[in-house]
């Protein structure tokens, strides 16, 4: 059984530009992260683990790939009304334009959504890494008669300018609430936080883009088609009107819309004890079950190194990087704070031993430091990787820089002796 209450929905992306070239042909909640889950794994897992298992994902375009994996993944029993469904941006006789907005994205799905019986509706972002008991948001806005709940969490001053920023009284309920204010603005805008946070300097109340609304009052507010946004239109105009109460967490959570920051996050599980657990059954993270075989590994020193199912890997080393599922890295070649997401196939036999194709995976002799392969990569041998700040941003046709991290596009042929 699951909880009746509540209907989840996925946020699962705009046009993902900030994610570019991951976003060129997929859909942002399809991203590969940790090298062998999808970005919508996360919060479709804390849905699951919260026993809230009615789950929209919306997104802007519809991707082969995302629909394959939650296909793929999410299978429910014959006898459950659990499910998981992607709604793309969908032109109606109603709607011919995509998604504006979140709330507008929400608004042009809500035919879908009041097909199903549901108390409460669970707004959750697509693109952040975090593990929440969301089960204790729902107990906490039913406890505080709320009729809008948001998560927040603790940030500093500096991070505060990307977050919507709030302010409660003694019993949570928010009083003011301003997305996205500029340095100059935030004055005045510090909350009381616990010594822990205080020490850290995270003085600033921040909305998680996680919130609970009572049904009948989301669709009152979404009935006023000049709402675009949440965080820009409807949350700043129900503080007045509405029971608007903050849930307060502060366990690990990021947010993992940009190149640098999808970076920093991956790497991260490479840590001794990475802030994101994969290890804690209560929270486990789910994904395709894709019965691939165990990684071989010869010869390699490996210092951090986080390795998925189905890789083969004969390199010199590999230094505080994330290695994706069926990745082949070939002798001689190092691999130093790298994010390679691996293949979605094995290659023939015939195409390997030919001579004159570039093999997937990274050849021989290949120095790869700050760097994210995306998937089927074709890395030649003798081929210089080295991102940094001495680097300008481009995008050619087989890689971008950006902010200092060369990012290697899906299945981009690298020739030997190649340098970037
Ligand atoms: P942002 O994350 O900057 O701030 P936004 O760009 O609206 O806000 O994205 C929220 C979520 O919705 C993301 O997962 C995004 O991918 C998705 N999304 C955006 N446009 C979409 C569309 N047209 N269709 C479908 N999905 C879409 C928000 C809040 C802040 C809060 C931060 C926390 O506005 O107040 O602090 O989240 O990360
Ligand atoms: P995963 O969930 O394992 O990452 P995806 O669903 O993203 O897998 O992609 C695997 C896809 O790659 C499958 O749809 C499969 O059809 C495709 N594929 C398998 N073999 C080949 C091949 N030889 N060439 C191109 N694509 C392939």
């Amino acid at each position: 059984m699951f909880s009746e209450k509540v209907l989840s929905i996925i946020l699962g992306g705009g046009q993902g530009s900030r994610l570019y070239p991951l976003t060129d042909n997929r859909s942002k909640p399809a991203v590969p992260i940790a090298g062998e889950y999808r970005l919508v794994d996360v919060p479709i897992s804390n849905c699951i683990n919260s026993n809230f298992k009615r789950i929209f994902v919306l997104t802007q375009f519809n991707s082969a790939s995302l629909n394959r994996h939650i296909k793929n993944t999410y299978h429910f029993s014959f006898f459950s009304s659990a499910f998981v469904d992607v709604l793309a941006a969908e032109q109606t006789p109603m709607s011919q334009t995509w998604f504006q907005g979140t709330a507008d994205a929400v608004r042009q799905s809500m035919h879908h959504f009041l097909k199903h019986d549901f108390e409460y509706f669970l707004i959750l972002s697509g693109d952040q890494l975090y593990q929440m008991d969301l089960q204790l948001m729902l107990d906490n806005h039913i406890e505080s008669n709320a009729e809008i709940s948001i998560a927040t969490i603790p940030v500093n001053a500096k991070e505060a300018t990307s977050f919507g920023i709030l302010k409660a009284n003694e019993n949570n309920q928010i009083t003011s609430f301003i997305e996205k204010p500029s340095k100059e603005l935030l004055v005045g805008w510090e909350s009381a936080v616990s010594p822990e946070m205080e020490e850290e300097g995270r003085e600033y109340l921040a909305s998680m883009g996680i919130y609970i609304f009572n049904r009948s009052l989301l669709i009152e507010l979404l009935a006023n088609p000049d709402t675009v946004d949440f965080g820009k239109e409807i949350l700043p105009q129900s503080i007045d009107r509405n029971r608007v109460f903050s849930y307060q967490f502060e366990g690990y959570w990021t947010d993992i819309g940009t190149i640098e920051s999808f970076f920093k996050a991956n790497l991260g599980l490479a840590d001794d004890f990475p802030k994101f657990d994969l290890y804690n059954k209560s929270k486990t993270i789910y994904t395709n079950a894709r019965m691939l075989p165990t990684s071989k590994v010869s010869g390699t020193q490996m210092y951090k190194a986080v390795v998925a199912s189905g890789c083969i890997i004969n390199a010199e080393k590999i230094e505080y990087s994330v290695i994706g599922i069926r990745s082949k890295i070939e002798n001689g070649s190092t691999v130093i704070n790298t994010y390679m997401m691996g293949s979605d196939f094995y290659q023939a036999l015939e195409d390997i031993l030919d001579e004159s194709i570039v093999n997937m995976g990274i050849g021989k002799n290949c120095y790869i430091k700050n760097a994210i392969l995306d998937k089927n990569c074709c890395i030649g041998d003798n081929v210089k990787i080295e991102g940094g700040p001495h680097l300008e941003e481009v995008d050619t046709e087989t890689y971008t820089v950006r902010d200092g991290i060369v990012i290697v596009k899906k299945g981009a042929v690298i020739p030997s002796n190649f340098t970037i």
